[in-house]
């Protein structure tokens, strides 16, 4: 046994193994001669959470002692991916363990690969709160993530007839090793009822919230260990379940079944993930679990705060709320109505309390994405909520009326209630008055926030407005994806790089070294290699790692233009059939999911799997281009497209894309860049240096002000021999026989091209061309690649968390 830094007791490999074969005995009755690979990974999780255990008793009282600020992050979604490895690297003992699993017999990439992806999220939103939670506990901030337990993660995708098909997602979440259920500390959540009118002996109004119906809230926690083992924060995620008060109405009328029905539907609000990003449904499901969320985390904040204070005046000293896109923004009135109604704070003092506490994340600006809900569902579930919105604009909106007297257009766009056939309440507005500051999540989208999302909101309070870019956590995206890279990274720079990135940039002065760039060009050729042995083995397709790599893997959809990718695939299969050739080979990857009920984007789906089955099956192209849609996509499966990918591509219209993350992670692991200027492309660019991006397409004004002459609608695409050509293609028949079916792509783009794809096409086409020809000296390349590398270290979520520290949480170091 040797102590670390921070005293907590390492164990040797003997001690790993010796609690793996405990493990295996006493929790889960297996001997090590029978146990699977599945019983060695349980096993070894929950020897690695004993651990885990020790340094969360150690933080929680450091932080106690401390009385440091607490951070509370609201998320619908924590997309965490696998966690044995990144625990493991976290606390410094992957090593130890690798030996151990070897020496009981086992092979440590098997045990690895047994974890299922912890899909709680559906893209971009919920990956970033996962960086997040290891970037506040790697800078030893008192933070704890807050979410849901959903039973069923992200659907998974297999692709049948070409075609997306949805599977449900059971991540056995009821026997994940990493979660601690709390069932002592079960919270009441009341739901449903309605308000009677009444008044306290003094006569102030006291409205009584009746008849309500009870869910049970159970937290769960999920450790989460900063790099180097010293703080170890929560996730605490809630699942649903009925209380037994609550059906015995109903059981003392003999009404057993539907007694049974109503737990069920109880149950059912933790049961499942939405899975549509960035298409607003208003189903009364989603309220329900958005309102979950937000009452069991505000009985948990308060029931914190009162184990050392009682001066509820002074909890923003000791409290910071963040809220992750408008989803968790009930929280604003939850808090009013604890404070107004249980704690009998007047108004304006719990208004205070509420603002200065909370703080909102916008992370969208497509407006079919903004959340607006009926007020008739409020009125039917949160009957006192929808009364304490209703207060709350009352009295913004009279503070406005009295203060810009002249400006009444004012009144109807910061309302929080949309006037229409169905009265709607908007949620941003919410979030917006009732957080002390506002940020978008990266510098274009935080402008773009101000200029044109919610410009009366910036014009009555600038000050609330402010900017955080996104970054990722080196831990995952560097050494645990990409080990190779961190090896390298370590042998040049020391090992310091792990919590400081910005140490990247002494690499800078290597770049002209020609062993050094011999090396980063061997270390990404392993990647593919790899990579390409993983797709054999699961898709049976046989790639060459020589070729150029150029990757899109995200959500699909219209605005992120795959089909703007796949349009340009065709154009250069159509090529090489016409010369017989190619400046360099190409493979083509692509992974992503479309939102269920996402017509246009399962099109895009079917389309790109079509098209490679053609250019795969075309012996005229073999050896110069691949295309292939890979199944699933997923953190795990990120981990190693990433690594191995020489192009990334970054290629929304410009203005649509918040700001993007797998940017970042691209880049930082030697990827070129072919982008357009939007969300944090912008910052990557300026950071590698415009030489080592390829840059094309309109940017945010010039897509505006084609939008705004109608132009993308009329564009003459029979003047542009190669477009024509490619729109030919792809309803004549070549890639399905069946020419009705692409005609709502072919529609689309000659008629409503909202994302501007043709307007852009001709310049992606010679970006590519530009890239296609550089790849050939491979030696400015791969120099190319280090300096992308050297250069992203201000891409690190410990860079981005520090800001919302000092900025946002008012939490110093
Ligand atoms: C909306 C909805 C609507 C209701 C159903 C479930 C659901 C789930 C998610 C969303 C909004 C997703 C917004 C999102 O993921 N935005 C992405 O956030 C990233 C992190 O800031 C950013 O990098 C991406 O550019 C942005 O698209």
């Amino acid at each position: 046994m040797r102590t670390d830094a921070t005293n907590v007791k390492m164990p040797s490999v003997e001690e790993i193994k010796k609690s793996v074969i405990s493990k295996l005995r006493y929790s889960l009755c297996l001997e090590v001669d029978s146990a699977t690979n599945a019983d060695i990974f349980n096993a070894l999780a929950l020897t690695i959470r004993d651990y885990q255990l020790d340094g969360f008793f150690s933080t929680r009282k450091l932080q106690e002692k401390a009385k440091s600020k607490r951070l509370y992050y609201l998320s619908m979604e924590f997309l965490l991916g696998q966690s044995l490895r990144n625990n493991l690297m976290n606390i410094g003992l992957l090593q130890q363990a690798e030996h151990a699993v070897a020496e009981l017999g086992f092979d440590f990439e098997h045990i690895t690969a047994e974890e299922p992806d912890a899909a709680l999220g559906n893209g971009g939103l919920g990956r970033l709160a996962a960086c997040f939670i290891d970037s506040m506990a790697t800078l030893d901030i008192a933070a704890s993530g807050h979410g849901i337990k959903y039973e069923y993660g992200l659907f998974k995708q297999s692709i049948q007839h070409n075609q997306q098909v949805e599977q449900p997602d059971d991540w056995h979440s009821t026997h994940s090793p990493w979660l601690i259920e709390h069932h002592s500390q079960l919270m009441l959540i009341p739901l449903g009822g309605h308000i009677e009118e009444s008044y306290d002996i003094e006569g102030n109004y006291n409205p009584m919230w009746m008849d309500w119906k009870v869910i049970v809230g159970i937290p769960h926690d999920y450790l989460v260990t900063g790099y180097g083992g010293k703080t170890v924060n929560t996730l605490r995620l809630y699942s649903a379940g009925a209380s037994d008060s609550f059906d015995v109405h109903i059981f003392n009328r003999g009404d057993y079944l539907r007694a049974v029905g109503q737990k069920i539907a109880s149950e059912n609000i933790s049961k499942i993930l939405y899975p549509a990003d960035e298409i607003q449904s208003g189903k009364e499901l989603r309220l329900t679990q958005e309102y979950f969320l937000v009452a069991c985390t505000l009985r948990d904040i308060f029931h914190d705060y009162a184990q050392h204070s009682s001066d509820i005046t002074a909890l923003p000293e000791a409290v910071a709320i963040q809220l992750n896109d408008t989803h968790p923004a009930l929280a604003i009135v939850e808090m009013m109505r604890i404070l107004v109604d249980e704690h009998r704070l007047d108004w304006s003092a719990a208004w205070e309390i509420t603002q200065k506490t909370c703080a909102f994340t916008n992370h969208t600006l497509m407006p079919e994405a903004l959340e607006t809900w009926s007020v008739a569902l409020f009125e039917k579930l949160l009957p006192r909520h929808l009364q304490i919105i209703y207060e709350i604009n009352h009295r913004l909106l009279g503070e406005v009326a009295e203060k810009w007297p002249d400006k009444p257009h004012l009144l109807a766009s910061l309302s929080l209630f949309e006037e229409g056939a169905e009265k709607k309440i908007r949620m941003a507005n919410l979030a917006i008055v009732g957080s002390h500051k506002i940020n978008g999540v990266a510098k274009l989208h935080s402008e773009l926030i101000t200029q044109t999302l919610v410009p009366d909101f910036y014009f009555i309070t600038p000050e609330k407005f402010t900017n955080q870019t996104n970054g990722v956590t080196p831990r995952r995206w560097i050494q645990q994806a990409n080990p190779g890279l961190a090896m390298f990274l370590t042998r040049h720079l020391g090992n310091g790089w792990v919590t400081d990135l910005d140490r990247l940039q002494q690499l800078k002065k290597l770049a002209n070294e020609k062993g050094v760039v011999e090396e980063v060009q061997a270390l990404k050729l392993k990647n593919k290699q790899a990579l390409c042995r993983q797709i054999a083995f699961q898709q049976g397709v046989q790639l060459d790692p020589l070729a150029m790599f150029d990757c899109q893997v995200k959500r699909i959809h219209e605005y992120k233009r795959q089909l703007l990718n796949i349009l340009h695939v065709i154009h250069l299969y159509l090529e090489i059939i016409e010369s017989g050739h190619t400046p360099t080979p190409k493979v083509h990857l692509f992974a992503g999911k479309a939102a269920p009920g996402y017509a246009m984007a399962k099109l895009i789906i079917q389309l790109i799997n079509e098209v490679a089955k053609t250019i795969n099956g075309d012996p005229r192209v073999k050896g110069q281009l691949s295309v292939l849609f890979l199944e699933d996509y997923k953190v795990s499966l990120a981990e190693h497209i990433i690594p191995a990918t020489d192009l990334s591509e970054q290629i929304s219209t410009a203005g649509t894309e918040a700001s993007g993350t797998s940017n970042m992670k691209f880049a930082m692991n030697g990827a070129l860049t072919i982008g357009t200027l939007d969300g944090a492309n912008i910052e990557i660019r300026d950071a590698v240096g415009k030489e080592n991006f390829y840059l094309f397409g309109a940017n945010a004004d010039e897509i505006t002000t084609h939008r705004q002459v109608g132009s993308h609608n009329r564009i003459d695409h029979n003047r542009d021999p190669i477009v024509s050509a490619v729109l030919e293609a792809l309803i004549s028949g070549r890639f399905n026989a069946n020419t009705a079916v692409f005609q709502p792509i072919y529609h689309m783009l000659t008629n409503a091209d909202h994302y501007c794809h043709l307007l852009d096409f001709d310049s992606y086409r010679l970006a590519q061309h530009q890239a296609q020809t550089d790849f050939l000296q491979q030696r400015q390349w791969h120099q190319r690649a280090l300096l992308n590398i050297a250069n992203m270290g201000s891409f690190s979520s410990d860079r981005t968390i520090r800001g919302y520290a000092k900025e946002i949480w008012g939490i110093g170091f």
